[in-house]
């Protein structure tokens, strides 16, 4: 018998590659922490109008709002005509954005495929007068550039297919039959994919609905089968796969276990719509980015070009200054793990690498910067926009009566980089910190409500934990929200609740709160005084800030603070929506 072991002229004896451990299929995904994501196919060609009418939402969704039916949506393909497209072009986006990775949409869920297919004549090759074959244009550039390819698979919805899903306008589900379109469609595309483009680095299928585990592991075994070391993303259903995906746009609040990955948009759609002009700030998506990978994150970035076969002007100037910012500061991005730290400081987020620890500073300080909690020693100090690595005078020290640690920085007066600024800290072994949530270094202690503890009174109704770190349902007077911080300025604060709106705008304020530490409290009706987006949530969430009055907090050390609703008004039935509670020295 074979085995790996079994040596034969230098090589193993074995027919299959010897299946390597988890941690080395993910290591270069691991490493990578920037994608860029590409939603392309007929749908660009409407480009979220049809028949003179704007569709609203996501544009690669188009058919499925306007229930267009197949033999009208399908005549698209006669008319897609990229001419313009340019898989070179295409790829250098990617890297002069600092991607590592490539996901195109090699099928949506409108069941074309932008890959020649034996299974199915609805693909680019055989459909268009354009009759070029993207996915291999895009497989010999991407293995020239060192980027790793990847398509995205829908696997469930197939709305040109008849015994597929999604399709309720064409054809009845009651009379339709899954396995049949996995055996005629589903799973041979995924063979051709996977045999005719050389090594692929993930497929990303998506939106499982009811399929079964069986049908599920399926599809993963067929990627498996053809290539072991290909990933699967989090959405083959069942909890298959080789790692999360989160929803669209969310960012995780804290810090994450595990192996995720964040989708998001430049605007708001995938695939190309000529109206869409919401673009997000470079210097949104550096902090994104930053955000993302201090949680241990990938940030997989999507474009969506048009139907001539280019990625939006707009889109192309923004990676570029992500990529430039990357040129300075990738050291402190790529191949680090997540912040020591389980929660998220007010004035940026941090990363780590070896006996490394990476500031990334976004709310400049001036010329002192502390940070409590690291308990190694630190040999140097600098900031890595400087070529030169000057030293960074720095000092520490630790209070042993209120157990805290504190670095003292001193940096120039102006940040190098007003987006983002990188400070290394080489430290002595790895990375070390007290995890209790602690005082920022600049005075301000942020109580967020995902790391608040509930004291739920039994027989009350449950409060509960929303998509963006809220605490919501928060209807009746009896429970508590506490958390344990450490506190290293004992003084006067002035003390702000912030809660969240609803998606449409709606708020709803004159509850009264009451915040506690000790026997010292502040109290007061909730109002409007100030609006701030929410970092975290899309830009139509927002954070209601009300003043509560002003806490007097006597020494260093750990304190409780608690949070409770002496009167809620129930009118609107939302209640508070939980984002923060803000402590600022007075
Ligand atoms: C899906 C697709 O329907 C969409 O067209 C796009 O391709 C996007 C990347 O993925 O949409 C989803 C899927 C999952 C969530 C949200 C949108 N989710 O889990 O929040």
């Amino acid at each position: 018998m074979a085995t790996a072991t079994q040596k034969n002229g230098g090589k193993t004896a074995r027919k299959a590659p010897a299946a390597k451990t988890q941690d080395q299929r993910m290591k270069w995904w691991r490493e990578a922490k920037f994608g860029l994501f590409i939603h392309w196919g007929l749908y660009a060609l409407p480009a979220g109008t049809w028949k003179g009418k704007k569709i609203p939402g996501i544009g690669e969704w188009i058919q499925n709002r306007a229930r267009i039916p197949v033999r009208e949506y399908e005549q698209l393909a006669a008319r897609f005509n990229p001419v313009d497209f340019d898989a070179k072009e295409w790829v250098q986006v990617a890297k002069d954005a600092g991607m590592k990775y490539l996901t195109i949409t090699s099928k949506h869920h409108d069941g074309f495929a932008l890959f020649k297919s034996e299974a199915s004549d609805y693909n680019i090759v055989d459909a268009t007068p354009f009759g070029r074959d993207v996915c291999a244009e895009l497989a010999r550039e991407c293995r020239k550039a060192g980027i790793r390819l990847c398509f995205y698979y829908s696997q469930k919805q197939d709305w040109h297919h008849p015994e597929a899903s999604g399709n309720t306008w064409d054809f009845d589900p009651a009379e339709q039959s899954f396995n049949q379109y996995m055996k005629d469609k589903g799973l041979p595309q995924i063979r051709e994919i996977l045999t005719q483009y050389g090594p692929i680095g993930l497929i990303w299928f998506d939106t499982p609905q009811d399929m079964t585990r069986a049908q599920s592991k399926k599809f993963v075994d067929a990627v498996y089968d053809a290539q072991p070391t290909c990933l699967v993303d989090g959405r083959a259903g069942h909890g298959i796969g080789d790692y999360e995906s989160m929803g669209d746009n969310l960012i995780p609040p804290g810090r994450v276990d595990g192996d995720w990955e964040t989708p998001a948009t430049l605007n708001d759609t995938w695939g190309f719509k000529s109206y869409d002009t919401n673009w997000k700030s470079a210097d949104g998506l550096i902090r994104r980015l930053v955000d993302i990978v201090s949680k241990g994150g990938n940030y997989l970035l999507n474009v969506g070009p048009t139907a001539k076969g280019v990625i939006p002007k707009a889109s192309v100037t923004r990676l570029k200054k992500v990529g430039d910012w990357l040129k300075v500061n990738g050291e402190a991005i790529y191949g680090t793990s997540a912040s020591p730290y389980p929660f998220e400081p007010g004035w940026g987020r941090m990363t780590a690498k070896g006996s490394r620890l990476y500031l990334h500073i976004f709310r400049w300080p001036g010329k002192q910067f502390v940070l409590h909690g690291l308990e190694n020693k630190v040999k140097k100090a600098y900031l890595l926009a400087d070529p030169k690595k000057k030293a960074l005078a720095c000092e520490q020290s630790v209070d042993e009566a209120a157990g805290l640690h504190t670095l003292q920085l001193a940096l120039p007066a102006r940040a190098p980089d007003k987006r983002a600024s990188v400070v290394v800290l080489e430290t002595a072994g790895a990375p070390v910190v007290d995890e209790t949530l602690v005082q920022d270094g600049d005075g301000l202690v942020t109580l967020e409500a995902y790391s608040g503890e509930i004291r739920q009174p039994t027989g009350t109704a449950p409060l509960e934990r929303g998509r963006f770190g809220t605490i919501e349902k928060w209807l009746n007077t009896r429970p508590r929200v506490t958390w344990q911080v450490k506190v290293a300025q004992p003084g006067t604060y002035d003390v702000n609740l912030l809660t969240q709106t609803e998606s449409d705008g709606k708020w709803e304020g004159g509850h009264r709160a009451k915040v506690s530490v000790g026997r010292q409290t502040a109290v007061a009706t909730t109002r409007k005084a100030e609006v701030r987006d929410n970092p975290r949530a899309t830009s139509y969430l927002q954070d209601v800030v009300s003043p509560l009055g002003q806490i007097e907090v006597n020494r260093a050390g750990l304190v409780e603070v608690t949070l409770k609703m002496e009167k809620i008004v129930k009118k609107k039935g939302i209640g508070p929506k939980l984002r923060a509670v803000e402590l600022t020295p007075a």
